[in-house]
């Protein structure tokens, strides 16, 4: 009751709320903690006459005493907002016009070989929007024209067949949420701490609803030779030609072609109409602009799987083919470039993901791996799908170095550096799946380091 009236009067005499003096006394002097005091003893008075409600209760809370913007009815809340339909296709608040994908100054920006990676930083839960899923590409991206897209399948079937977009959208589909991620993510990082923020770091990975016919029911469709085919080739319709070999076990498992994402027709840089979904592989499988897919009897071993990701062991030879993306982890806030303001409670927060299928733990250490405690896992927990984690710290204002170490449902645990340079030298450039080690410094600022 006393609450509904003190709403009445906001809504109906703002402008007697506080006095204008008030006001004026606070954009002179600011707000420190003698105006805070004068403030509330004013407010005090001003309020008198008022019963206790949201505004009072404002007052006395110890963060919000005197503060206008709790104070004011701002001019948003008195006056007539937007029309609907400004914009038909939605935006982002002004306010959050940093969050953005960001090419790497150290990285290429040609159309020959370009990436803009997702802002890690500032995402929550695991679903990566759209318009900041990362970038990846050989020969630049296009915006195709869907009419005249169409998927060929070939190769060891008993009816090669053409489709077009609408032959395929008229086929039973499934929707299904997974991670995306570059096999050179984090591939910088191998000798050295070379990039200053997890965006950077761990930024070509995205996650996404994708929604698309299962290959498997392609394959049948056009009457795979189930006995002879071992592997089928996926090519894109872009002027690299990218193509990737992917074991038949696979193909038949739980392969997407897809043209949705995020619940719309897949983004033109992501693959648009349609692009080759790889649950669990690393991205170069992922084939966008999706044209052929020819089923064959042995491995084609092309540019992208012989010159291209493929990791250059210490023994000289180069391990080929590696198709799944092993487990891994980051906390993505705090992360390196961020900084804490003052010590006291903050909430650690990363992403956990794996190829082989469901996250079962995720520990957090904030000294540098001595002690690790187990986190939150967010629901949902989906197979090759981000992991969201969650962990309480309280920081003493000391340094610190923040991990996080992911276990699959394999039961296979996310190595630490020194763990995975001992099976792979340092002169790999793909698959790092390392623990990541973000050192927050006494003043607040938080680096990339590598401790062993
Ligand atoms: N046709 C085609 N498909 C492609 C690529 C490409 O350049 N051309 N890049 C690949 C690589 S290396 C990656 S990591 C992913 C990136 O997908 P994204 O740009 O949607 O993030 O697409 C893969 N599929
Ligand atoms: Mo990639």
């Amino acid at each position: 009751m006393a609450v509904r009236n003190l709403v009445g009067r906001l809504l109906h005499a703002p402008e007697n709320f506080i006095s204008d003096g008030l006001i004026d006394d606070i954009s002179k002097h600011g707000l420190n903690a003698d105006r805070r005091d004068f403030i509330r003893k004013s407010f005090a008075a001003a309020s008198a006459a008022l019963v206790s409600g949201h505004a009072v209760a404002a007052a006395d809370h110890p963060g919000g005493e005197g503060d206008p913007a709790i104070l004011t009815l701002p001019k948003h809340s008195t006056s007539l907002g937007n029309p609907v339909a400004h914009l038909p296709y939605g935006l982002p608040s002004n306010y959050e016009s940093n969050l953005q994908r960001r090419e790497s100054p150290g990285l290429t920006r040609k159309r020959e070989s370009g990436v803009a990676f997702t802002p890690l930083q500032g995402l929550f839960g695991i679903i990566t929007p759209s318009g900041l899923h990362f970038e990846r590409h050989h020969a630049g991206w296009h915006d195709i024209d869907p009419a005249s897209h169409r998927l060929m399948i070939n190769g060891l079937v008993a009816k090669p067949k053409v489709y077009t977009l609408g032959d395929l959208m008229r086929l039973p589909s499934v929707s299904r949420m997974h991670f995306i991620e570059c096999g050179a993510n984090t591939a910088m990082d191998w000798a050295s701490p070379a990039l200053p923020s997890v965006q950077y770091t761990h930024g070509m990975l995205s996650c996404c609803e994708f929604t698309g016919v299962p290959l498997s029911l392609l394959l049948e469709d056009c009457g795979i030779d189930k006995r002879n085919a071992k592997f089928i080739l996926a090519e894109g319709a872009d002027g690299a030609s990218l193509t990737r070999t992917i074991p038949i076990e696979r193909a038949l498992d739980d392969v997407i072609v897809a043209w949705g994402m995020n619940g719309e027709m897949l983004r033109p840089e992501n693959g648009y109409p349609l692009r080759l979904v790889v649950p669990g592989a690393q991205g170069v499988s992922w084939v966008k602009w999706l044209r052929r897919i020819e089923v064959g009897d042995a491995p084609y071993a092309t540019r992208e799987e012989s010159t291209q990701y493929t990791d250059a062991m210490p023994d000289g030879l180069s391990r080929q083919y590696s198709l799944i993306q092993e487990c891994k982890s980051v906390i993505t806030t705090p992360s390196g470039g961020q900084r804490l303001m003052e010590k006291g409670f903050y909430n650690i927060t990363g992403l956990a993901w794996s190829g082989r299928g469901k996250i079962d733990r995720v520990d957090v250490s904030v000294d540098g791996g001595k002690n690790w405690k187990t986190a939150r896992l967010e629901s949902p927990v989906l197979s090759k799908c981000l992991t969201r984690f969650n962990f309480d710290w309280v920081w003493n204002g000391k340094p610190a170095i923040l991990q996080s170490r992911a276990i699959d449902e394999t039961g296979y645990v996310q190595p630490k550096l020194a763990e995975l340079r001992s099976v792979r030298g340092t002169r790999s450039v793909y698959h790092n799946n390392a623990i990541q080690s973000w050192r927050v410094e006494a003043a607040g600022g938080v680096v990339n380091v590598q401790i062993s």
